[in-house]
């Protein structure tokens, strides 16, 4: 059923590409007056990131209201906008009206980049500037994308086309690159990392001669977003390079060769941020190779970087991934905490310690890395993934956002006020500047960047989120639904449902009760409830014929010791553990009986039949927007979910299979398993 008035609203083809930042002609809600003049003291119209603000001000509103704006430079207007300087925290703005006057007020550039964009948005949603008393300020200091883009093109966990910053060992610069920069600057992004943090064959190479130029030139384009450019690092470069076979940290020769490199790097890359590093980690070389500490390899480069301003961010992914399976005392989720934790206090103040949100790897129900909360003197930063590396791979719809909400939220109890990750991240509980959150990022060259439509709200939501962490997923999946497809309020409310029941519905047909992992190796999508329990990655479930679960209590590995109290003991406790992480800290037998008065057996079975169930619901309630989003994005969406429901049926019925088999106990209400 199509619906004519909204379709000649809708974005077109053409315009899909630019996401929410379609620009297509909304209602004015008074708003034009606003627009029509603008006035700007106080800043350059010079400065690169005044220039792209004013530009972006005079698309989307000409797209949106058809209002093409005149600029009174150093001019006083008496009805419009009228940008000036003035006293606000740094990357903040204020937004007040009065009398037709609509002021935005920022101490920086960024701040009147990101107080351009408000404007947008609340043009966008049809809400009115009149009235407007704002005042925002970013949350966290540092809001990273990371980027895991190989030099020849592939992105590792990467699912929505080719990179679009490389291909056969080249750096791409088009309008791609632009529009990135736009959309990241649009939800208060400021750093960004280009290749991925295994740095192989070419990528080493980023440091040198060969592509300083045009890293230069994408360090400019971002930078006149207010996004600086950093690059991850391979540890090994000085061996793999021209320097000394080494790269040990406390060697001489290797120390100046870095000093040289560095001194190299920064002057050919002006606007550089400094590096990221994976280093110790899954095969990659680091400091622990010849015997130093990760601190001892961190402060090295921080120290070398420091005299530019650069900064040091260092993974604590670091595990060992050759473990035993036989071996049931070594327990990956401790070793963030057990190769960082003794040396708080000792990383240099330019260094980051860029932790993931749980211990383990970015499942779909994971606790907090106790490491958060744990390290007191030390800069932190939290990584999340909204690549859907293990949560659906852009195929099945996965809004992540509640789960980042949840993980900044968790009280640490590492003091007695402002104590949760939000807290720490944010710098509020340790005094720290340099903090903040990253994102492996969703991104690629399809058209619509992120493969499946909807998952484009998880880059948004991301970026709106470590801007502002006080904001709801709700209101951030309700905003991105208006922004990127009109204000039909039928649509709004059956995206933003969509979306906020998706990370439910995952974890209901994929691993129960927080497990994890039963997963296909090597690729991680479909399932494969085995798949993992033989190898050497120590992601194991422990399920024999009496029950399932890893017993991390004090009976087990004791990695619930590495949360202060009250948390340790709530997650020792197994009546008071939280149900969602049960068989992460616990094992059980199939009979135990949950809250719910249901055994854990029969909660497999019924939330594995009821995530099938919930998938098919989702397609019924997308098929109520034919006609009312474009046809291009509800057939994206359309193709996508019924890839999901294929999926989903094979969790269920693998998983339910696999626990009938081992337990012999069927299920209560004689469902169909095989
Ligand atoms: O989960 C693992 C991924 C790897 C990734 C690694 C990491 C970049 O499977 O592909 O490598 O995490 O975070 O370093």
């Amino acid at each position: 059923m199509k619906n004519p008035v909204q379709e000649n609203r809708m974005p077109q083809d053409a315009a899909w590409s630019q996401l929410w930042l379609c620009y297509t002609p909304r209602q004015d809600a008074d708003n034009r007056a606003y627009v029509e003049q603008v006035s700007v003291s106080g800043f350059a119209m010079t400065d690169p990131v005044i220039r792209n603000a004013w530009q972006e001000l005079q698309r989307g509103v000409g797209g949106m209201l058809d209002v093409r704006p005149v600029l009174r430079e150093d001019a006083a207007i008496d009805r419009g906008l009228s940008v000036r300087r003035g006293e606000t925290p740094a990357e903040g703005y204020a937004l007040m009206e009065k009398n037709g006057m609509l002021t935005l007020t920022a101490s920086d550039e960024k701040g009147v980049l990101y107080g351009i964009f408000h404007i947008l948005r609340q043009i966008a949603q049809e809400k009115p500037l009149q009235g407007m008393r704002e005042l925002c300020q970013p949350s966290n200091p540092l809001r990273m994308l990371n980027h895991w883009d190989n030099m020849d093109g592939s992105i590792e966990r990467g699912y929505a086309g080719a990179s679009f910053f490389f291909r056969d060992g080249e750096i791409l610069i088009d309008g791609r690159t632009q529009d990135y920069a736009r959309l990241a600057a649009s939800v208060g992004i400021n750093g960004v990392v280009l290749n991925n943090v295994n740095v192989k064959e070419q990528a080493t190479w980023l440091i040198t001669e060969r592509y300083f130029d045009r890293v230069a030139r994408i360090a400019e384009i971002l930078a006149g977003y207010g996004i600086r450019l950093f690059l991850s690092l391979n540890y090994a470069a000085p061996m793999e390079l021209d320097g000394p076979d080494s790269a040990d940290p406390l060697c001489p020769e290797v120390v100046g060769w870095w000093r040289d490199k560095m001194a190299e790097v920064f002057r050919s890359i002006p606007n550089l941020g400094g590096f990221l590093v994976k280093a110790d980690s899954e095969g990659r070389p680091g400091p622990f190779t010849y015997g130093r500490t990760q601190a001892d390899g961190a402060n090295m480069l921080a120290d070398l970087v420091k005299p530019y301003g650069g900064v040091i961010i260092w993974r604590c992914f670091v595990y060992n991934c050759k473990q035993d399976w036989r071996d049931r005392k070594t327990d990956r989720a401790r070793a963030g905490y057990d190769n960082f934790i003794g040396m708080d206090g000792a990383y240099h103040d330019n260094v980051i310690l860029q932790i993931k949100n749980g211990p383990m790897d970015f499942q779909i129900r994971e606790p907090v890395s106790p490491l958060l909360g744990g390290l007191t003197r030390t800069n932190q930063m939290l990584e999340v993934q909204i690549a859907q590396e293990y949560t659906g791979q852009q195929i099945d719809l996965c809004y992540l956002i509640p789960m980042f909400k949840e993980t900044l939220d968790f009280k640490t109890y590492c003091g007695a006020a402002q104590d949760t990750v939000a807290d720490i991240v944010g710098g509020r509980s340790f005094g720290s500047r340099l903090c903040g959150m990253a994102a492996v990022c969703n991104t690629g060259g399809d058209a619509n960047w992120t493969g499946h439509d909807l998952a484009a709200a998880n880059l948004y939501g991301f970026g709106r989120l470590a801007y502002d962490t006080s904001l709801a997923a709700e209101e951030i999946a309700a905003e991105w639904a208006r922004m990127t497809y009109g204000c039909d309020r039928k649509t709004t409310d059956t995206v933003t449902a969509l979306l906020m029941g998706s990370r439910g519905t995952y974890e209901k047909y994929t691993s129960p009760l927080g497990i994890g992992w039963m997963v296909e190796p090597n690729t991680h999508y479909g399932p494969n409830v085995d798949g993992y329990e033989y190898s050497r990655w120590g992601t194991y479930h422990r399920a024999d014929h009496l029950g399932l679960g890893v017993d991390r209590t004090d009976a087990g590995t004791g990695y619930v010791r590495q949360y202060h109290e009250p948390n340790a003991s709530r997650y020792n406790n197994v009546q008071e553990c939280p149900e969602e992480l049960l068989l992460f800290f616990h094992h059980l037998p199939y009979t135990y009986r949950l809250r719910s008065g249901k055994t854990l057996l029969q909660h497999i079975y019924d939330s594995h039949f009821e995530g099938v169930e919930e998938v098919e619901r989702m397609i019924r309630a997308w098929e109520g927007l034919e006609g009312r989003v474009p046809d291009i994005s509800y057939r994206n969406v359309r193709e996508r979910l019924e890839r999901q429901l294929h999926n989903a049926k094979e969790w269920r019925d693998q998983v339910n299979s696999y626990f009938y088999r081992k337990s012999g106990i069927g299920d209560e209400k004689g469902r169909e398993i095989f």
